[in-house]
């Protein structure tokens, strides 16, 4: 039923799209995430075929001052996605007389004006934040407008395992993207080893880096992986260079497999090792592996190159070259951050308590990837399960603080977000997030009072256990 009227919502919304005077100038605004990216690429590719004009803009949050602005620029029509649907009280004051369409699917805050077209799987009770993206709701959206948007599907695809609503398969509405994706020939389901890299990696790199598949002797020891791979008869080399997992013949990943089950045979549920690949048709390498394409997209949004990766979904060959350059400088930014947090791990700047870490990396880590530093570093296997870990960044731009919290395990009592929240109502600041990534922003000069409130309430989350 809720599907029903979530459809129903879809067709009105793309009528009054459709009825919109083309010779009006829109103006497309999109998160700077995978989702969002994928999303403000569909919508791009929309509004092109539907002949009109626009422009598009990234941002990494779309805040008051930001949407302030929008409301003296030139634009008659807004289309938002990835966002706005917790942001609309703003929208409702600043963008009035405008036409504005919202595709979203985080928490809706305030009340849209009847001016504002939104789409929000939440406003029909689909409360499950696994069944659609920011990216699928454009999609819905674009296919509504136009039919032959439906060439976008796997840009959807990639968009939703940008925000993790993969899980060895999809739910929920994403099946219907997915399901158009594979009928309209760009997407083949595939089964591969849960390990990220597959296309890309060096393949004892991919073996020994695989944080989300334990084999004993070979995750995280560079030479074990080798041997390991030698005593399956795998070459690691391919002349000059090292040979992927893509490179492997089918015959050579049949004895791969068998040869992790092999070893993990101590392990619980050894043979639990596969997981969905969705192979991209009529691209190579990293492009035709959704999982790493999403990644691209994150790379190139948070280092402030969102437009690459439009252009990556928009197969703009040039941007695509672009891209893959790009992703080398993100890697090296990460690989430095992670040094930092390794030399600074036993000095001041790092907090520990008994169930908790607090990581103030100041304006030495870029803020738009501590988040991703504090994920690699919950993943490594020093933590127990319920273990917090807290990093902070300057972020030069706005004087702002960038919070990220994670937690080891998956305990599903555990909600981060309720928990950044509290704090950030009394220091001030901005929260966002799901239960086990979240974030905020907070000005630079409560840090410390942010840092002791944080400290406390895990202490008492700890006295709780
Ligand atoms: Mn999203």
């Amino acid at each position: 039923m809720a599907f029903e009227e979530f459809r129903e919502a879809i067709d009105r919304v793309s009528a009054v799209f459709r009825k919109v005077p083309k010779d009006k100038k829109v103006k497309l605004v999109t998160n700077y995430d995978a989702d969002g990216i994928s999303a403000g690429a569909i919508l791009a590719r929309m509004l092109e075929r539907d002949g009109r004009k626009y422009d598009v803009e990234i941002l990494a949050q779309l805040k008051e001052d930001l949407i302030e602005r929008m409301g003296g620029e030139e634009y008659e029509v807004f289309l938002f996605s990835d966002f706005g649907s917790g942001q609309l009280e703003a929208l409702n004051r600043c963008l009035k007389g405008k036409i504005v369409f919202v595709m979203d699917h985080h928490d809706i805050q305030g009340e849209a004006e009847e001016w504002i077209h939104q789409l929000n799987p939440h406003l029909f009770g689909i409360d499950d934040d696994k069944a659609i993206s920011g990216s699928g709701v454009s999609y819905l959206f674009a296919k509504a407008v136009d039919d032959r948007n439906r060439d976008m599907a796997h840009v959807a695809i990639i968009g939703a395992i940008g925000d993790v609503q993969e899980n060895d398969g999809f739910t929920g509405l994403n099946c219907e993207l997915l399901a158009d994706a594979v009928a309209g020939g760009r997407i083949v389901v595939e089964r591969g080893p849960r390990l990220f890299g597959l296309q890309t990696r060096d393949i004892h790199k991919l073996l020994e880096y695989g944080s989300d598949l334990k084999i004993p002797g070979v995750t995280g020891n560079e030479s074990g992986a080798v041997a390991f791979l030698q005593g399956l008869g795998i070459d690691v080399r391919n002349g000059c260079g090292f040979r992927k997992y893509a490179d492997l013949s089918v015959e050579e990943r049949d004895r791969l497999i068998a040869g992790i089950v092999m070893r993990r045979q101590r392990l619980d549920r050894p043979e639990d090792i596969l997981t969905n690949v969705y192979r991209i048709v009529g691209e190579t390498g990293l492009f035709s592996d959704a999982k790493e394409v999403s990644t691209l997209l994150n790379a190139c949004g948070r280092l402030d190159r969102g437009e690459l990766g439009l252009g990556v979904c928009l197969n703009d060959a040039v941007k695509k070259r672009e891209a893959l350059e790009h992703m080398k400088d993100y890697r090296r930014m990460i690989v430095k951050g992670i040094q930092w947090y390794h030399r600074n791990k036993k000095g001041d700047r790092v907090l520990r308590g008994d169930n908790y870490m607090i990581v103030n990396a100041g304006s030495d880590v870029l803020h738009t990837i501590i988040g991703t530093i504090m994920s690699i570093v919950s993943k490594s296997g020093d933590f127990e399960d319920g273990f917090y870990l807290m990093g902070l960044a300057r972020n030069p731009d706005d004087g702002l603080t960038k919070v990220s919290l994670r937690v080891t395990g998956n305990d599903p009592s555990i909600d981060l977000k309720s928990i950044v929240v509290d704090l950030v109502g009394v220091t001030g600041g901005e929260a966002g997030g799901h239960q086990f990534a979240c974030g905020a922003n907070i000005p630079v000069d409560v840090e410390d009072e942010f840092i002791r409130l944080a400290e406390k309430r895990f202490g008492e989350l700890c006295v709780l256990k």
